[in-house]
Order: structure tokens, then sequence, then C-alpha cells
């Protein structure tokens, strides 16, 4: 049992690659307190919304308590014992290839190593891949085309000094929040340029100088162009090119003839040519200029030529290993970064090694004593599930992710799942992988387990434990490592804790180096249990001892043979899949502020749903016009891959011919509505990484004749309705259902959700069977659970009702007796859809500060605190701000 602190630990926020160091308690009343750590050189204190909220995703409702075997309960040993022999068994009888591991960035760089080490030094296979193929790979494969390794020269410093930053395909604002404050300080205090490069108008770009709307994928044409443009106004910085790299001449003169003009490029990237020229203009004149890039980059078919257009154009100015300056992608998960270090993507070998070197093999080969060591890589994420689907592959591991949600095409690895003969899921919930699941084991969650994660800028923090660990779970390291024992590889995985882990991982990064692999933290060799215990934030790499090095690449000298790095000459592509008549539009997918991925944990959250509570899909006002819906419809959207159902938002910032669907809603939280289903499996030819931000699609209404709202206290997943979504609330859950059957058939579906019957339920229905109203108390008399159910478009308002179930006071006889109105008896002004999710504002409340003085975004957070803690909400309240009317405020 760990020993458990009573006062404040510093941790790290387990949500996105910023990394940011959280102080956390439990409280006296057993809550649990975080604030963030102003110690920490990744926030100095700040938290977005998530990170704020974490002190509400630690409750145990939902929480895997206890390993399961076919649905049962099972002990650990049994557990084990089946998952060992099982893997065993198949690879006895179908070599090392017919096993996989698919696992994730959001590991502890403990676990990574483990299941890296089982998987490719002892199982003999490297068949593990990792959820960073969705995420990160194109930039891997870009850096490792670029530098020879897969570096991130750059640190968050460089966006303090940095005089222009250029974010491509990246909504910083709402992904990487505290990066996105911290770059708005450095523009206050001296006045950096901020540019952003995305197809949708999104809340990063309405806060900065340029937003170039792209056209989807057409990112190389620019960069093309812009290379050129460097070329031509005289901007390349020759002593650098000459010195430090490899191929400049070829990669120009690709980059002429592919975009010879300002004007080329604004055509073929569907953009204005003066935008085109001020970019350029911009970039060619600022030397301190760093590039951040994520997603709309990476996840594309030509996402790692996407990434090695933008080095290229660092390359060419120079721009790299410097202070305010560099290419910078940034990381999504929390430990993507760790991921990469220990090697987990399946075409990695271990600590920055690889299996195009043999000499690399066996190295690591004899560090880790594994003769059988695997000497090929092994299947990417999409191949992986393919193998799954047709039988190539026949035990499979799933850890930390929730692939039936988050892969493309995820109808087929729904079908792989169900077709591979055995499946194990290591998770701290149930989730729509898990239900496919032979074996379940219980994971420990953030908050109960302790180890290492490295953020985008490569500094490795502490994820500390302050909680018990719950009923019978356990760490992901200790998991893998009893597998592996059980397995016969006993001596190997010997380890008594993760600090004797990272002593490994550390002194295999060190191993035979000799300066030829950056990633060396050997320093941390010889670490101490106590050591590892009080490990402050730190960079990698630091010096035995030394200061931390901070940017990499500073010497001009790069991880290939001949220490150059080089140019590589990209073209822009057409489309994988272009638009057809059929399906006319290009489906993006991505995230929201709020919501972290499949929601197994933030969709727990009352305050985090809030801002939006339902699947929506944004479109341009004239493409919902061209296929006849309006704002609020319900609407059916199809791919060749699949389909789902959500609700239409027009949007103006979207791009015409493009819409927008957040990747997070899974089985667990509305009927169908995942991105999943929908996106395209085609992968990007170098990095694996499929193109989810670009598939052909079309869209229509979805006929409906009844909906309903049900507040319940329950935990309940519908069946058998067209659409349903729910959303947590105070108190328990708010369901919106809908239907295609006639209403009173609709009415009969609804009720059979509701859990009291007979007495303890009062009812109303109209005389047409039309509309029905149900509502329960319990015994005290407070509210459990309303049902309303009418025709389309006249369900009543629940906001009243919502907020009786999070009060579990006994209603007066005056509620009572409105209780079937819906309608609340002294009416008190609604505080509208929640804008800030920190200090729980809502849109109504930013609208009567507005009318009654607050002209400004300060003024605004200085009388309601909105606004001023993560700032995320920023560009809505400015937007609240902005719509007041001019004449009134002058
Ligand atoms: N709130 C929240 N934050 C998160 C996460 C989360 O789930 N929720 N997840 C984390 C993870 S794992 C990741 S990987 C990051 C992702 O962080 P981001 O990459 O910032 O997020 P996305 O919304 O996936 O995509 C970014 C943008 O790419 C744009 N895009 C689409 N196609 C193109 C294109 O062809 N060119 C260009 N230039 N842009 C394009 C999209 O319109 C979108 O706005 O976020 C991390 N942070
Ligand atoms: N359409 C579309 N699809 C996408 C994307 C997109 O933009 N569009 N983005 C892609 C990207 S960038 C990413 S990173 C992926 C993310 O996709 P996933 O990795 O599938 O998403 P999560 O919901 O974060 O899944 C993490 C799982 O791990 C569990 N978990 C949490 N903590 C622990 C732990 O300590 N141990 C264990 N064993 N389990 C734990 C959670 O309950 C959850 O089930 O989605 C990808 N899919
Ligand atoms: S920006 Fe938000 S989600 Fe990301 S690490 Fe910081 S607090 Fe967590
Ligand atoms: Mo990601």
């Amino acid at each position: 049992m760990q020993d458990l602190p009573a006062t404040e630990v510093k941790t790290t926020c387990p949500y996105c690659g910023v990394g940011c160091g959280v102080l956390a308690r439990v409280a006296a009343d057993e809550n649990v307190a975080v604030r963030g750590d102003p110690d920490h050189p990744a926030n100095f204190g700040r938290l977005c919304s998530k990170g704020a909220a974490l002190g509400e995703t630690t409750g145990l409702e939902g929480r895997l308590l206890a390993p399961e075997i076919d649905g049962r309960k099972a002990s650990w040993d049994e557990a084990l014992d089946l998952v060992a022999s099982r893997l065993s068994e198949t690879i006895e009888e179908h070599g090392p290839e017919s096993v996989a591991f698919y696992v994730s960035g959001q590991l502890l760089t403990e676990d990574y190593y483990v299941a890296n080490k089982l998987m490719k030094g002892f199982i003999g296979s490297a068949n593990i891949d990792t959820n960073s193929r969705l995420c990160m790979a194109s930039s891997v494969a870009g850096h490792r085309r670029a530098f020879g390794e897969d570096i991130v020269p750059g640190i968050y410093e460089d966006l303090d000094q940095a005089d222009l930053v250029v974010l491509v395909g990246s909504n910083t604002a709402w992904c990487h929040p505290i990066l996105y404050q911290r770059l708005l300080s450095a523009r206050e205090a001296r006045g950096t340029k901020i540019v952003v490069i995305d197809p949708r108008r999104t809340a990063t770009a309405e806060e900065c100088d340029l937003h170039l709307a792209v056209g989807p994928g057409t990112d190389v044409l620019l960069f093309n162009g812009l290379l050129a443009h460097l070329d031509r106004t005289g901007t390349i910085d020759r002593n650098f090119v000459d010195t430090s790299t490899i191929g400049f001449a070829e990669a120009v003169s690709v980059a002429i003839a592919e975009a010879p003009s300002a004007r080329a490029v604004a055509a073929g990237c569907g953009l204005d040519e003066s935008a085109v020229r001020l970019f350029y203009e911009l970039f060619a004149s600022t030397t301190r200029t760093v590039t951040v890039y994520s997603q709309g980059v990476n996840q594309s078919a030509h996402g790692t030529d996407k990434v090695n257009a933008i080095i290229n154009c660092h390359l060419a100015t120079g721009r790299i290993g410097r202070r305010g300056m560099g290419p910078f992608s940034v990381t999504g998960q929390p430990n993507a970064m760790g991921g990469r270090e220990v090697g987990g993507l399946a075409n990695q070998l271990a600590a920055h090694m690889s299996f195009d070197d043999t000499a690399d093999v066996d190295r690591v080969a004899r560090f880790w004593n594994a003769p059988r060591i695997a000497r090929q890589p092994g299947l990417k994420a999409i191949d992986l599930f393919r193998a799954a689907g047709e039988g190539k592959v026949k035990a499979l591991w799933v850890m930390g992710t929730n692939p039936a949600v988050s892969m493309p095409d995820a109808n087929r690895v729904r079908a792989a799942l169900k077709a591979c003969e055995f499946v194990v899921a290591s998770d701290v919930t149930r989730t729509d992988t898990t239900r496919f699941a032979d074996v379940l084991l219980p994971a420990a969650a953030w908050g109960e387990k302790e180890g290492m994660v490295t953020n985008s800028e490569r500094r490795m923090s502490r994820q500390r434990a302050f909680l018990p660990l719950p009923g019978e779970a356990r760490a992901d390291w200790r998991i893998v490592c009893d597998v592996a024992q059980r397995m016969g590889f006993a001596e190997a995985f010997a380890f008594d804790g993760p600090a004797a882990i990272l002593r490994e991982h550390a002194a295999l990064s060190a191993f035979e180096n000799e300066g030829l692999r950056k990633f060396d933290i050997g320093h941390l060799a010889n670490i101490t249990d106590g050591e590892y215990r009080e490990f402050a934030p730190r960079l990698w790499p630091a010096a035995q001892g030394g200061e931390d090095p901070e940017r990499l690449f500073a010497d001009g000298r790069f991880s290939t043979p001949d220490g150059r790095a080089r140019f590589v000459p990209v073209r822009q592509e057409g489309p994988a899949l272009p638009v057809t008549a059929d399906r006319p539009l290009v489906l993006n997918t991505g995230r929201m502020r709020d919501q972290w991925h499949t929601m197994t944990r933030t969709g727990r959250v009352p305050r985090l749903a809030a801002n939006t509570p339902e699947p929506v899909i944004d479109l341009h006002p004239r493409d919902a016009m061209a296929h006849g819906l309006r704002d609020g419809d319900l609407a059916r959207i199809e791919t060749r891959f699949g389909f789902a159902r959500a609700r239409v938002r027009l949007c103006d910032g979207q791009r015409p011919g493009e819409a927008f669907l957040p990747m997070h809603w899974s089985g667990q939280f509305a009927a169908m509505s995942g991105a999943g289903a929908l996106s395209s499996p085609v992968t990007d030819i170098y990095s694996g990484q499929p193109e989810l931000k670009h598939v052909p699609a079309r869209i229509a209404r979805e006929r409906v004749a009844w909906q309903a709202a049900l507040v319940t206290r329950c935990d309940l997943r519908p069946t058998g309705f067209v659409h349903w979504s729910r959303q947590a609330v105070a108190g328990g859950w708010s369901y919106a259902l809908t239907g295609t059957e006639t209403p009173d058939q609709g009415i009969l579906l609804a009720r059979a959700l509701l859990s009291a019957t007979g007495e303890g339920l009062v009812e109303y229905r109209d005389r047409h069977g039309l509309n029905y109203r149900a509502a329960a108390l319990d015994g005290a008399g407070a509210l459990t659970e309303a049902l309303m159910v009418a025709p389309a478009g006249q369900l009543p308002d629940m906001t009243w009702l919502t907020s009786l179930l999070a009060s579990r006071d006994p209603l007066s006889a005056n509620a009572r007796r409105m209780l079937l109105s819906g309608r609340a008896p002294e009416t008190e002004p609604a505080i509208g859809r929640i804008v800030c999710a920190c200090f729980n504002v809502g849109a109504n409340q930013l609208a009567a500060a507005v009318q009654s003085g607050c002209r400004s975004l300060d003024a605004v957070g200085k009388a309601l605190g909105a606004g001023t803690n993560c700032g995320s909400c920023r560009s809505e309240i400015r937007r609240i701000v902005d719509a007041y009317p001019a004449q009134a405020a002058e």
C-alpha cells in the first residue's frame, strides 16, 4: 500500500501535452481540491477548464474495480494466468506476429517502457502500436526525415520570445489552452504577431492578427510558396544552408515549380492573394518566428510532407535551435513525448533507436539480454486492426485507449475486435472498447498512480498519487510485469516500482550512445527512490548534474550520419478521397474546448458538459440552405465508411463546403454520433497516420416526430431510439431523446426509461396522446426523475427541473404543484448556456453584465470572474461584448 501524504501533492495534469503542474489534495470533506502549481515551468500556476475540473473526475462511479473474465468477476491470479497463457499459447502455435498490443500516449513512461520491452524484446514481435499513430506519427516521420532523429527542438520560452507565431492546423486556444494564454501574455508584452492557418475560424483564429482559412489539405502548397518567396526575396540564410543542411537546391526548385507566385498559391489554397502576400512578408521579415503545428498538419494523407514543408522554411532561414524561433510540433496527449522516448510506435525500437539499423537492434538486444528481440517493424494501428479482423492477429491487448471510438472506420475496428479470438482491455472504466474484451483489467487512474510524463517541450514531470488504489485496481506497469513474469520472463521484469523502471529506461538511453542520439537521460540511471519521489520538472537532455541545454540543434549539428539536416522536396497532392456530386462536403473532425477524447472522464463532469451539451455538426449557412437544413435540425451524416447523427449548428466560421464534427461522442454518451465511424482509414505512406481531417460526406435532415427530455439520478444507456444523447448535470444525467415513431409510441418508448412506477410517479397525458409528463420524488420529497415527451419542437424548457435534481431538498408544495408544467413557481432568470466553465457563468449573465455597463473583457472579468482563470472562453466573451449595439455604447 502506498503512503499517502496529507498535504498538497505536486503532480501533473493527465490531459494535454502542455503538461501543467497541479497541486492536489484530499480536503476534509473527502473532495479532491486542485490548483495550478505556481512553481511548474509549464503553467506557473494556471490551469484550463479541464485541468481545473480534475477534482470532479476522481469519483468512483463507473470505475472498474475488479478484473473480469467473460463478464464475470475474477481474481487477479485467474485473470493474469489466463492472459499470460493465452498469449504464450498463441505465440507457440502461430508465432509472435499473431499477438499485438495497442497502447496509448496516456500511459506513463514506465508503463509504456515495460509494454514495449515485453512485446519487442521478449515476445519478439514489434506488433505494439499506439494511439500516437493517430496523433503524432507524421511529426515523428517528418522529424526523422529532416533531422535524423525524432526531436522537437524548441521549448515554451520560445513562444515568449518570438515576434511571430504561426499556428498551423492547431486550435491552440482550446487544445493547448495554457500555452495559448502564455502566447497572448507574450503578445501583450512584446507585440508578437499571430497567424493562424486553419480552414475554420476557430477560437484561436478569432484572437489572431491574420487568419488564412486554407482549403483543406493545401498546406504543402502554402509552405512551398513560402519557401519560393524566401528564395525570391533573398531571405535564405546561406551560411546555415551551406554548413548545416543538404538538399536545398532541389527542395527550392520543386517549390518554385509547384508554387511560382503568391497568386498561384492563393488560387490553389482558396485564399486571397493579399492575405498570402501578407503572411509571406511577415514570415520573411521576422527572424524570431515559431511555427506551431498539430493535427491539421499531422492527421492527413500527406501529413509527413506537410511537416517537412514547414521544416524546410525554418532550415532555409536558419531559424532553428535559436531563441524565439523554430518549428514546434506540439504533442496532444500528456505523455505522447514519453511514448516516443520509449519507442512505443511499431516502427521504432526504444530510446530513439530504430529497426533500420541492425547495430541498434543488436545494441538493444544486448542491453535487454533479449536474444529473441524483434528485428522488423510491426503493424501500424490501421493495419494492426485490419490484421485482427482477418484473423492474423489472434490475441490483442488494448491499454489506455478506446479504439472502438477513436479509430477511423470505427465500425470495422469494432468488427475486428469482435472477430479477434482473444481481447484484453486495461482501462479505468467501461467503454465501447471494453465491451469486446474477454478479459478486463482494472487500471489505476490519475491521482492513484506514480510515474513520469514528458510534455511537448521535452520536460519530464512526475505524476504522483494522492488517493488510495480503489478496489483491486493496479498500476499499468505492474499489470504488464505480472503478465510478463507469468510468460516466463521473470528476470527481465522483476521491477519493484516505477523508479526501477525509469532507471533502466535512462540507462538504455545512454547505453553506447556517445552523442549519437540526442535522447540521453543517462543522468537518471542511478536516481534513488527518494530522488525519484522528489524529482522536479526537467527538460531532456540534461548533462550529468548540469544545466538544461534548453534548445536542441543550437550548434547547427543534427542527428544524421553527417550531422546535417535534410531538406525534403515536397509536392502538393490532391485529396486521397475527393468530394463527389454524391458526397459534396468535406468532413473535418477534431476537438471541443471542454471535453477530452472519448469523454470517459470529462463526460461525467457537469460543468464541462455545459458548454456543448450534445453532439453538433457545424455547417456554413450556405451549405445548410443547400441541404434544406436549419439550425437545430437533427441531421444524418454519411460517408462511405458509416453514418452518424448530430444536431446542425450554423456557423459562419466554417468554410463553405466543409463541415466539422467533434470526435468526442462515444456510445456511452449518444446513440450514433461518433466521428470515428465516418472517418477515413486512408493513411500517409510515410507515417501510417490516418487522414482524420478529410472525408467526403453527405448530409440530410432526419425526420423527427417526437422529442423527449429526461432528467434522472440514474446512469442509463437507452436503446431503441433513433437518436439520444446525454449530458452530466449536477445530481445526475439529462437525456435528450428523439424518434421517428408517432408521439404515442414515443411516449411508450421513453416511459420505459423511468425507474419509478405506479404510485411513485405523478403523470400527465394530454387527451390526444401527444404530450406526456411524469415526475417522481424520493421518500424525503426530492426529485429523482422527470420526463417530458412532446411532438417535435414543442418540448418545454427543462432548466428548472434539472436544477431540482441537483438540490436534493424536499420540494415545496408550490413546486410540487408546478412540477408537471416544468415551469419554476417564481421566475428566476436562467443563467443561459455556460460560457465560462471555470466560474460557471452563463451567456445570459454575460449579456446582462454588458448591458449594465461592462464593455470590455476586463470589466466583465472583474464583475463576474468569467474569463479570468483559464481564459479559454475569452473569445466567446469578446463576441458577447462586441455584440452590444455600438450606438448604445456611445
Ligand atoms: N479540449 C481538448 N484539448 C485537447 C484534446 C481534447 O480531446 N480536448 N486532445 C489533445 C490531443 S491528444 C491532441 S492530438 C491535441 C490536438 O489539438 P489540435 O490539433 O489543435 O486539435 P484538432 O481540433 O484536432 O485540430 C486542429 C485544427 O486542424 C484544423 N484542420 C483541419 N484540416 C486542416 C488542414 O488541411 N490544414 C490546416 N492547416 N488545418 C486543418 C481543424 O479545423 C482544427 O481546427 O489536443 C489535445 N488537447
Ligand atoms: N475522427 C477523429 N478521430 C480521432 C482524432 C480526431 O481528431 N478525429 N484524434 C485522434 C487522436 S490525436 C488521439 S490522441 C486519439 C485519442 O483516442 P483515445 O486514446 O481512444 O481516447 P481516450 O478517450 O483518451 O481513451 C483513453 C482510454 O484510457 C482510459 N484510461 C484513462 N487513464 C488510464 C490509465 O491510467 N490506465 C489505463 N489502462 N487506462 C486509462 C480511459 O478511460 C479511456 O478509455 O483519438 C484519435 N481519433
Ligand atoms: S492546458 Fe489544461 S488540459 Fe492541458 S495540461 Fe494544462 S490544465 Fe491540463
Ligand atoms: Mo492526440
